[in-house]
């Protein structure tokens, strides 16, 4: 049995237990319980803050955990990351007031930035020899400049709209986050064996993501080139069809790419082209 600390609500609530449910694990949602064994998996879920989650890890009350990467880095637990999830996506950023003269980092000094990440933005202003003063506010950071808290401030951004609506632009990177699994150091020899067994699983599930199985018929002639368009993780498949001169070829593409996929193979005479969804991607 390995336990696995997960946000109890928040944004990455439903995904992680989405990406459970995904690689086979069934686990009663928070709403129900604090903690929930798995019926069909030897895990047992843990709802928490996505604060608390890396010092639980750290301290082996939980031996796994999903959350921010961002969240890991500001509180420097001393945990493994095991995986990158690809949900979660997210910066943190530093931002000024729209109409402001920034022209580079040392606009900073001298100014006063608003944040929640006060060790990440400590750090940043230390690596590039810059002299700010460091606000520290838990929410509504983008709010600081407006009323006068704060020059600029270093916060999470997503799309970017609630930096626009609040008079601000996005002016340095100072973190990529997406949500992560992480391990206590350490693991027991038993926990191990799962961990492994989930990566393969976590693996298979990401690689799958956003994939399109793509059929169609073709004509013989064509196939060199359709092969170019649509290399396959391997090579495409290909089979002869009843029809004189014409073969099916199956592969497998990127769904942000379909449609130029679709035209360049229409364009070589493709016909009868199906797109379905792709479940797993077991490598
Ligand atoms: O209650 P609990 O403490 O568990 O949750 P929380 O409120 O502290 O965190 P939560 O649920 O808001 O976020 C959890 C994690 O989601 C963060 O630690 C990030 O890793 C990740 N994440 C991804 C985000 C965002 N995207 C995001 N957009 N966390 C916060 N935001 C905020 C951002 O600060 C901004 O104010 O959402 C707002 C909208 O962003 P835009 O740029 O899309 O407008
Ligand atoms: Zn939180």
């Amino acid at each position: 049995m390995i336990r696995i600390a997960i946000q109890s609500k928040g944004r990455l609530n439903e995904e992680s237990l989405q990406l459970l449910s995904s690689i086979g694990i069934d686990v009663d949602s928070p709403k129900r319980k604090l903690v929930s064994k798995s019926r069909n998996y030897p895990v047992e879920a843990l709802y928490l803050r996505d604060d608390d989650i890396p010092a639980v890890v750290a301290a082996g009350t939980a031996s796994l955990g999903i959350v921010g990467l961002n969240e890991v880095v500001e509180r420097a637990a001393p945990v493994e990351i095991a995986a990158r999830l690809g949900f979660g996506e997210c910066r943190l950023c530093l931002a000024v007031p729209k109409a402001s003269d920034y022209t580079g980092p040392a606009w900073f000094n001298g100014r006063r930035i608003a944040t929640s990440y006060p060790n990440i933005l400590r750090k940043y202003l230390d690596d590039n020899g810059l002299d700010a003063s460091v606000e520290v506010i838990t929410g509504s950071v983008e709010i600081a400049p407006a009323v006068g808290i704060a020059d600029a401030i270093m916060d999470i951004v997503s799309s970017g709209s609630t930096l626009v609506a609040n008079g601000l632009k996005e002016v340095e990177t100072l973190l990529e986050s997406e949500a992560v699994l992480i391990a206590r150091k350490d693991l027991p020899e038993q926990e191990k064996e799962i961990l492994e067994d989930l990566l393969f699983r976590i693996a298979s599930e990401v690689e799958s993501r956003g994939k399109k199985y793509l059929m169609m018929n073709l004509p013989q002639a064509s196939l060199d080139e359709a092969i170019r368009i649509l290399p396959a993780m391997r090579s495409p498949t290909v089979m002869p069809l009843a029809t004189e001169g014409w073969c099916s070829l199956h592969s497998v593409v990127d769904a942000s790419e379909l449609w130029e996929k679709v035209r360049q193979i229409k364009a070589i005479g493709a016909e009868g082209i199906l797109v379905l969804d792709v479940d797993k991607i077991i490598l």
